[in-house]
């Protein structure tokens, strides 16, 4: 299809705007600058050492750490300024809350404040960067409390504590063999190819669908002697192919990049799973509820998907914390539904018990 047939971002969100007509516009030139962040982000990552951006944040004496506890690369921290700088200035923003920055950042004086939250992994698969795997930045917009648009006053991480069915829009951008934006603002998801030469995010992929079913899972394996029984029985299930209860064979993808996999999962179907196990006590999961859980969430329920902790609907999830951690598991319906119902079955009795073997008085 030629360029001059397709969409840009703005032609689709002013089409969208349509749909609301006392907008005012706020809403699109927000996403406007939150695409113009990561046309920036796509830029630096395309040029990698050639911009001398690869590497930790404070060179190899084991770089800086953010609130995560994780070293920063130089990219992380170039990544959230991209997206304060780009972001702050335009008058609809009432704060923003970053994997990057333990507090909420304040709009500076100088500038007007909105009506809108903006929240966002401004890179996430930063181990991926140096080795030159897709990497991607994920963001999510939620409406500031009544008193904070009217009082104007410094958002407080309290404010940000909503759940996943708040958010107004949320999408990712994905830096891989082209740099693409997914986004949803609440009808639907559509993607976005950057064509390099204009700098502009063209309509590429229309009101995407992830397919119910799928034979591709996604797990990090090495954590297996960590995880719960539902999630090792749904694995176990899987990785005994046709042999087993599926009936058919599973294929297994790992990328260690949470934006590519949902990407994958978003285009041919799939399962994610980085779910809550014994790991880390402290940790109730890896990946973070406001910046990543909710975001991803609300683009796969959104695409006709599910999003679950394996124990309830994901965006149902009160926040309780800024950067507070959750098991995630998301994709294709049918499969995180099956999910979600090994977790809701009574713990399977240990086989090695013989009273519930199948010659056993009871049958399990
Ligand atoms: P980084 O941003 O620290 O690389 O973490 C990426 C991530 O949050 C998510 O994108 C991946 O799916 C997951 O972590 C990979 O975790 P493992 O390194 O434990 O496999």
């Amino acid at each position: 299809m030629p360029l001059s047939k397709r969409s840009t971002l703005t032609q689709f969100l002013i089409e969208e705007r349509r749909r609301f007509p006392d907008a005012r516009g706020d809403f699109n030139a927000l996403l406007l600058d939150v695409a113009l962040a990561c046309k920036a982000i796509a830029r630096a990552v395309a040029f990698g050492e050639l911009g001398g951006v690869l590497g930790n944040q404070n060179g190899d004496s084991g770089g800086s750490v953010n609130v995560q506890g994780e070293t920063q690369k130089k990219l992380d921290v170039l990544s959230n300024d991209l997206f304060t700088r780009l972001n702050e200035w335009g008058g609809h923003l009432a704060g923003m809350a970053s994997e990057e920055m333990d507090l909420p950042y304040q709009i500076p004086g100088k500038h007007p404040r909105g009506k809108y939250l903006l929240v966002f992994d401004p890179l996430d698969g930063s181990s991926n960067i140096d080795v030159n795997v897709s990497v991607g930045s994920i963001f999510s917009v939620l409406r500031a409390p009544e008193d904070v648009v009217k009082s104007g006053r410094d958002v407080t991480e309290a404010d940000f504590f909503q759940p996943g069915t708040e958010q107004v829009a949320a999408g990712y951008a994905l830096y891989g063999p082209t740099t693409m934006l997914v986004l949803t603002v609440g009808n639907g998801v559509n993607g976005f190819t950057l064509e390099p030469n204009l700098g502009e995010f063209m309509l590429t992929h229309p009101k995407m669908q992830i397919p119910a079913d799928t034979q591709e899972f996604a797990i990090n394996a090495s954590n297996s002697r960590f995880w719960e029984a539902p999630i090792k029985r749904y694995v176990d299930e899987c990785m005994a192919g046709k042999t087993g209860a599926r009936g058919k064979d599973f294929n297994m993808r790992w990328i260690a990049s949470m934006v590519a996999e949902a990407h994958r999962i978003l285009m041919r179907g799939g399962v994610f799973m980085y779910p809550k196990d014994t790991k880390d006590p402290t940790k109730p999961g890896r990946l973070r509820l406001l910046y990543e859980a909710n975001p991803v969430g609300l683009i796969m329920e959104q695409a006709g998907g599910r999003a679950s902790t394996g124990r309830q609907p994901m965006l149902t999830v009160q926040p309780t914390s800024l950067h507070q951690r959750i098991g995630l598991i998301f994709g294709s319906k049918n499969e995180v539904e099956r999910i979600e119902r090994y977790h809701a079955e009574p713990a399977k009795v240990q086989d090695d018990n013989p009273l519930f073997h199948e010659r056993g008085l009871f049958r399990v």
